[in-house]
C-alpha cells in the first residue's frame, strides 16, 4: 500500500504527516483544461496554423508551457521591429528574436517575422535623421537584407509592410511614403524576397478584416503588385475587435484575398470587451473568437490564425484602451476562458468543460530552479459557483510536493489531491480561488492534467 504525505497550510508546512491513501480520490466530476485536446492539434487536422505573439523573456513557466504546447506558430511582439533590432545606427540587438526563434525550432513552431516596414516604433536616429529619398530608400533595403537574411530559412512568413492604409483606402502619412512614395512596398517586398526566397511575403493591416474602404485598397494593391510580378504571398489580416463587432464580410473579404492568388492570414486576434467581463461577455467574446477561426476554417488559403497575446496579462490592449481589456483566450491565471473553447471548437475540437455555467481548475508554475518549483492553481467559477472544492492530478515526471498553502495537499505515490482549506472553500460566480504549493523535481516538469472534483 502507497502511503501518502499531507500538506496544509503554510504554518503546519513540514509537520506533514502519513495518511492512508485510501478514500481520499474521488473521481472528478467537471474535467479541467489540461485534459483538452491542444489547440494546434486541432488545427494541424485542419491544415492550418494556429499562433500567438510572444515575448521572449516570458517564455518560461506557465507562459512557456502554454506557447509551447497550444499554438504551431510564434510571432513576436516587439522583437523584431527596428526600433528594438538596432536602436543605435548600426549596434544591433538580436538577443529577444534570437530567443523566440530558438523557442520556436525546440517545439516544432513556426515563426511568422513582424515587422519590416512600419510607421512606428523605429529607432529615433532613424525618425529624426534629415535623409533624401536616396539615402532613405537605402537605409531600408540594407535593414530589410540584413534581418531577414539574418533569419533566412528560420521565418515562414514576414509582415514584410505594416499598416500602409488610412481608414478611407489613401496612404497612410509615414516616414517611408512621405520619403520614398508608394513604390516603397514594392520595393520593400522585392528586397525580402532576395534575402530569404522562400519566406512568405505579406502585407499586414487593421480594419481590413470585412469589406470595406480600407480593404478594397488593399485588395487593389495586392491586384497590382500580382499583376506587376511583385514577390506578394500574402495578407495579413490583424482582427483587433470590439466585442460583437466580428464583421459580416470577413469570410468573403478572406475568400477574394484568396481568389487573387495570395494566402491570408489572421495576425493579430484579440476581442477587447468594457471591463469588468461577466459570464454573458464572455459568451459573446466565445461566439467572436469562434466566428473569425471559422470564417479561416472555410477558406483553404487562410492559413494561419494567430491572436494577439494569448494571456489576459499579456495585452497590449488594457493599457491602450483604458477601461477595456480581458481581450485573449486565457485568464490572467492561464485559465482557458470560454473564448479558448471557441476557438476549440472553431477548429473541430469536442469541449469537455462547458465553456460557460462552469468552474474550472487550472494548474500552472510562476517560479522554478534547479531543484524545486512553485505552482498554483485557480479554480474559476462563471456562471456556476462552488461551496467546496477539490483538485487531483498525477504528476509524470516524479515530481513532489512538499509544501503547500491555501489548501490541504496529499500525495500518494504520483497522485496529488488538493481540497479547500476551511475559509476558501466558496467560489462565487465570477470569482476564483488560488492556492499555492512547493515542490521538487528533476529532469522535467511536465504540467500535469488537473481534474476538479
Ligand atoms: O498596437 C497593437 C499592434 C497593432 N499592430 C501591429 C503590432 O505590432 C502592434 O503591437 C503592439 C505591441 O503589442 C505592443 O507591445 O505594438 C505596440 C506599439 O505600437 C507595442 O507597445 C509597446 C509600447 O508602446 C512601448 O511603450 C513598450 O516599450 O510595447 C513596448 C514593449 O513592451
Amino acid at each position: 500500500m502507497r502511503t501518502s504525505r499531507t500538506f496544509s497550510g503554510l504554518l503546519r508546512a513540514g509537520l506533514a504527516g502519513l495518511v492512508a491513501a485510501a478514500g481520499l480520490f474521488t473521481a472528478g466530476t467537471l474535467p479541467a483544461h489540461a485534459a483538452d485536446t491542444p489547440l494546434r492539434d486541432l488545427a494541424a487536422a485542419q491544415g492550418k496554423v494556429i499562433g500567438t505573439a510572444v515575448t521572449g523573456s516570458k517564455l518560461t513557466g506557465t507562459y512557456g508551457d502554454l506557447a509551447g504546447s497550444q499554438f504551431s506558430s510564434l510571432t513576436p511582439g516587439n522583437a523584431m521591429k527596428w526600433g528594438t533590432v538596432e536602436p543605435t545606427q548600426g549596434t544591433f540587438n538580436w538577443t529577444e528574436a534570437d530567443q523566440i526563434v530558438a523557442f520556436a525550432q525546440a517545439h516544432n513552431q513556426q515563426v511568422r517575422g513582424h515587422t519590416l516596414v512600419w510607421h512606428s516604433q523605429n529607432p529615433s536616429w532613424l525618425t529624426n535623421g534629415t535623409w533624401t529619398s536616396a539615402q532613405l530608400s537605402s537605409l531600408l533595403q540594407n535593414h530589410i537584407s540584413t534581418e531577414v537574411g539574418r533569419y533566412k530559412g528560420e521565418i515562414a512568413a514576414w509582415d514584410v509592410v505594416n499598416e500602409p492604409f488610412n481608414e478611407d483606402g489613401t496612404y497612410r502619412s509615414t516616414l517611408w511614403y512621405n520619403g520614398l512614395g508608394s513604390g516603397y512596398i514594392a520595393n520593400a517586398l522585392t528586397w525580402a524576397h532576395a534575402a530569404d526566397p522562400a519566406a512568405k511575403l505579406y502585407i499586414n493591416d487593421y480594419n481590413v478584416e470585412g469589406v470595406n474602404a480600407k480593404s478594397d485598397a488593399l485588395y487593389n494593391l495586392v491586384k497590382s503588385l500580382k499583376a506587376a510580378g511583385v514577390p506578394i504571398d500574402g495578407v495579413g489580416l490583424q482582427a483587433h475587435l470590439i466585442l460583437g463587432q466580428v464583421p459580416s464580410t470577413l469570410q468573403q473579404n478572406i475568400q477574394r484575398f484568396a481568389d487573387l492568388g495570395v494566402d491570408v492570414a489572421i495576425t493579430e486576434l484579440d476581442v477587447r470587451m468594457a471591463l469588468p467581463a461577466d459570464s454573458t461577455k464572455l459568451a459573446q467574446q466565445k461566439a467572436d473568437f469562434k466566428s473569425v477561426v471559422a470564417a479561416c476554417v472555410a477558406v483553404s488559403r487562410c492559413v494561419n490564425v494567430t491572436v494577439w497575446g494569448f494571456s489576459d496579462s499579456d495585452s497590449w490592449v488594457d493599457s491602450t484602451f483604458p477601461g477595456y481589456g480581458a481581450a485573449t483566450p486565457y485568464d490572467a491565471n492561464y485559465a482557458p476562458k470560454p473564448a479558448y473553447y471557441g476557438i476549440s471548437e472553431a477548429l473541430g475540437g469536442t469541449t469537455t468543460t462547458p465553456p460557460t455555467g462552469a468552474c474550472t481548475a487550472a494548474y500552472s508554475v510562476s517560479n522554478q530552479w534547479t531543484t524545486g518549483f512553485t505552482g498554483q492553481v485557480t479554480i474559476s467559477c462563471s456562471g456556476a459557483a462552488l461551496s467546496s472544492w477539490k483538485v487531483s492530478w498525477t504528476y509524470g515526471a516524479g515530481q513532489q510536493i512538499t509544501q503547500a498553502w491555501n489548501a490541504t495537499c496529499t500525495q500518494s505515490g504520483a497522485d496529488v489531491s488538493c481540497a479547500n482549506a476551511s475559509y476558501n472553500g466558496t467560489v462565487a460566480d465570477g470569482s476564483s480561488v488560488t492556492f499555492g504549493f512547493n515542490a521538487s523535481w528533476s529532469g522535467s516538469n511536465p504540467v500535469p492534467s488537473v481534474t476538479l472534483g
